[in-house]
């Protein structure tokens, strides 16, 4: 094909299969209409490619669908099932979308597969569990089917699937493995079974299959001449099979540098490269080959330089190869479409392209690629259009935020001592050993949903909003001091979400009305846009917190989210660095935090959950990042008075890649989680040096399980070998908004409890 796309969101325009899955869950429908739903929307989803110009015969329409997440379709596949799911396989190897659900979301004391960040992205996908006891085998036919599904209405599709590589190299050893077992040594096991599905799709039509392996991207723990010398071996294997599609091997989310070449040495017909991390390579000879030339970002939403994207298509025709027009990534890191988000303003609307939009590139591109650019001049001059505007626009490049930037010297980075502000935060609070907090939020109910969509449609009132929200916050004050906990918070019943919440009140950012991208299985996110400079016109958090402390003699804590996790987890513009960016943020979060001490707030929690999502896949990147993530962070609350505590929280608790980044942010209390590990970090954690302040969540807050007294008093003891009571901070792992109140009651007056024992 000319022109294509690794792949296309699966979520459906109006989260259709998101419903499907919780319906079914629920038990109010069956698997056949799960079935039913799975199938309209691979229906719709190829005819609109189809109709946005893809050919539904050239295996430019690729067929990706998943009920849930790739990598456990590929476990399922593959007969890669954990031991204590095994129960679940009918006779044949196979599992029912009842059983698949299972493995994804556990059940009673079987837990599911892990859940983790797929590379940099905000997807997540679910670990498979690999030991010597995997017995690989060709379990499902669904992959193949959704092809002659395809072939059935007129389409010749090409099938995506994830690559033995990273199929391996992204597992984890199973329960059964013996310590320093690892996945990949399984590799000559499972390649037959790839062998064995490459026919199974060429005997069903298929003329191409796209195998995906962002690993090749990425630093891993293995030594990277190994994992060369394995990308060499697998695809030459592969490439050797008589009884094949032929192969689009697509390297998606960054660079492949020094495995380009590895790969342009085995028989894959094609080779996917990301042109918008990647530059276009040199001194690699691509003649015979077939390269899907990433030249539009499947991972960002912004419109693309089609006159740049040109240029670097014929760059790339210059190394000897055929080019294939494509997307840098899969399109589902993006939503659906820009239709029906009329509110965001024509101006802003044409600097964007969603998912159906970058269809419309591609096919603008790859019109102009083989048929000059005559033959796409309304495209092409629409996108200069867009970008001039864009440049242009006063709120790309507002002179107070940039002149309020370039007036930060590298003292304003700085606090005092440590030893200072302990003895200023001392002195003003008396909190006593092992002081207790929670993360933030308390319980989201249904009538707090129910009052915030109201305000939002205009059915309830300024005045019966700012009601309802004081209720709420009095209520969750008089439950912090009834249960006896020593810094309070207001529970944050006015936030739908903790980065959408200030990117409604900032300059700088819009928001969609369905922009919903998936974030793992069933769940969506519905990331901010941040496309101007970033600037604070008024208070954002200010009148909630102020209302919160004029109700308790106790401290209560300011709540707001750090400069890398906006970032993070919106759509950020790309035409300057990140660094920048965050800075921008980070002074707005800065004139926040001075409002909040001149309201009375004496406690202030800057959280950074993604601080450690966003490291690069390239160790030599890595220092670059920190730098500026941390330094973002440090402007942000570098202006806090010593008698001022600021906290942070970080929502992981692998910190041996970061633990010096995250002493750098120089928060007086860090709290993080470690329920679950057992406290397992502590260690190294007193090993590093660290002297400040640390919550080790004692409550494990993503299941419903309430913690024994004696569960966290054991928690709290082993915490005390590493930490002193003046370091140590007693909190559950997490925020509580997923939680209900009766097991959050319960729980808490179980920390405090165990607190009390052990004080
Ligand atoms: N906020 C934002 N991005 C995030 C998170 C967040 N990205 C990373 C992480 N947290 C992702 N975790 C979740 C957890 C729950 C849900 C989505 C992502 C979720 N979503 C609801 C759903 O799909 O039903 C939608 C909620 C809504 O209606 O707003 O449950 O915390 N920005
Ligand atoms: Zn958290």
């Amino acid at each position: 094909p000319t022109g294509t796309i690794l792949g296309y969101p699966r979520i459906g325009a109006n989260r259709e299969l998101k419903k499907a899955l919780e319906s079914f869950w629920k038990g109010a429908t069956t698997e056949a209409d799960l079935e039913a739903t799975a199938a309209e929307l691979r229906t719709v989803t190829r005819d609109r490619l189809a109709g946005l110009g893809l050919g539904a015969t050239t295996s430019a329409i690729p067929s990706n669908f998943s009920f849930y997440d790739h990598m456990l379709d590929a476990a399922v596949t593959f007969g890669a099932i954990p031991s204590r799911f095994a129960d679940l396989r009918a006779n044949d190897g196979t599992v029912d979308l009842a059983a698949y659900s299972t493995i994804a979301r556990g059940v009673g004391d079987k837990a599911p597969l892990e859940m983790t960040k797929w590379f940099d992205s905000n997807y997540h996908y679910l670990v498979p569990e690999i030991g010597p006891e995997t017995v690989f085998a060709l379990s499902s036919a669904r992959w193949v089917d959704e092809f002659l599904e395809a072939k059935a209405a007129g389409f010749v599709t090409r099938p995506v699937i994830t690559g033995p590589l990273t199929f391996l190299y992204l597992a984890k050893a199973s329960d059964e493995a013996k310590a320093g077992f690892a996945p990949i040594s399984r590799l000559d096991d499972l390649l037959p079974i790839y062998a064995e599905l490459l026919a199974a799709f060429k005997a069903a039509g298929a003329e191409w299959v796209q195998i995906d392996e962002p690993i090749l991207v990425a630093d891993t723990d293995t030594d990277r001449t190994e994992v060369l010398a394995n990308a060499a071996r697998v695809y030459q294997w592969l490439g050797e099979q008589t009884a094949r599609p032929q192969l689009l091997v697509a390297a998606p989310m960054g660079s492949l540098g020094d495995a380009l070449p590895v790969l342009a040495a085995t028989p894959v017909e094609a080779i996917g490269i990301d042109l918008v991390r990647g530059a276009v390579p040199v001194g690699v000879h691509l003649t015979g080959k077939v390269i899907a030339a990433g030249v539009v970002d499947g991972h960002n939403i912004w419109r693309t330089d089609l006159d740049a994207a040109l240029a670097t298509l014929k760059a790339v025709e210059a190394l000897g190869a055929t080019v294939a027009v494509s997307t840098s990534t899969s399109l589902f890191h993006v939503p659906h479409t820009l239709k029906g988000e009329d509110h965001l303003g024509a101006e802003l609307i044409s600097w964007l392209a969603f998912a159906d939009e970058k269809v419309a590139e591609i096919v603008a591109l790859a019109t102009a690629y083989t048929e000059g650019e005559a033959a796409a001049a309304d495209a092409l001059a629409a996108a200069r259009t867009a970008l001039a505007s864009r440049k242009a626009h006063p709120g790309t490049n507002r002179a107070d935020v940039r002149d309020a930037l370039a007036a930060v010297t590298p003292a304003d980075l700085e606090r005092s001592a440590y030893a200072d502000r302990v003895a200023a935060q001392e002195a003003r609070f008396h909190l006593p050993e092992l002081a207790t907090t929670t993360i933030g939020s308390f319980p989201q109910t249904p009538e707090i949903r129910k009052a915030r969509a109201a305000w939002a449609k205009g059915e309830l009132s300024d005045a019966d909003y700012e009601t309802a929200m004081k209720a709420e916050i009095a209520s969750v004050v008089k439950l912090q001091e009834d249960l006896g906990l020593d810094v309070l918070v207001h529970g944050e019943a006015e936030r739908n979400d903790m980065v959408q919440y200030f990117a409604e009140l900032l300059d700088g950012f819009d928001v969609t009305v369905n922009g919903w991208v998936q974030s793992y299985g069933s769940r969506c996110t519905r990331p901010s846009i941040l496309w101007g400079d970033v600037a604070r016109p008024l208070p954002m958090t200010v009148r909630w917190a102020q209302y919160a402390q004029s109700l308790s003699d106790k401290p209560v804590k300011g709540m707001l989210t750090g400069p890398v996790t906006i970032l993070a987890w919106s759509f950020v513009r790309d035409d300057q660095p990140l660094g920048v960016t965050a800075n921008q943020v980070a002074l707005a979060l800065r004139q926040e935090i001075a409002d909040l001490e001149a309201a009375g707030i004496g406690i202030i929690q800057v959280d950074e959950p993604a601080l450690r999502e966003l490291l690069p896949l390239r160790n030599a990147d890595k220092a670059a990042y920190l730098g500026w993530s941390v330094n973002s962070f440090k402007l942000a609350t570098s202006g806090a008075k010593d008698d001022t505590q600021v906290h942070t929280h970080l929502c992981y608790s692998e910190f041996g890649e970061i633990i010096d980044a995250i002493d750098g942010l120089d928060a007086d209390v860090t709290s993080i989680e470690a329920a679950r590990s057992r406290m397992e970090v502590l260690p190294a954690i007193k090993a590093h040096g660290y002297e400040r302040q640390i919550g080790p969540g004692v409550w494990d807050i993503h299941s419903p399980r309430v913690p024994s007294t004696e569960e966290i008093t054991e928690l709290l003891t082993l915490a005390k070998d590493s930490v002193s009571g003046q370091q140590l901070w007693v909190n559950p792992d997490c925020g509580l908004k997923t939680r209900g109140y009766a097991e959050t009651i319960e729980s808490l007056e179980h920390l405090i409890a165990a607190t009390k024992a052990v004080r």
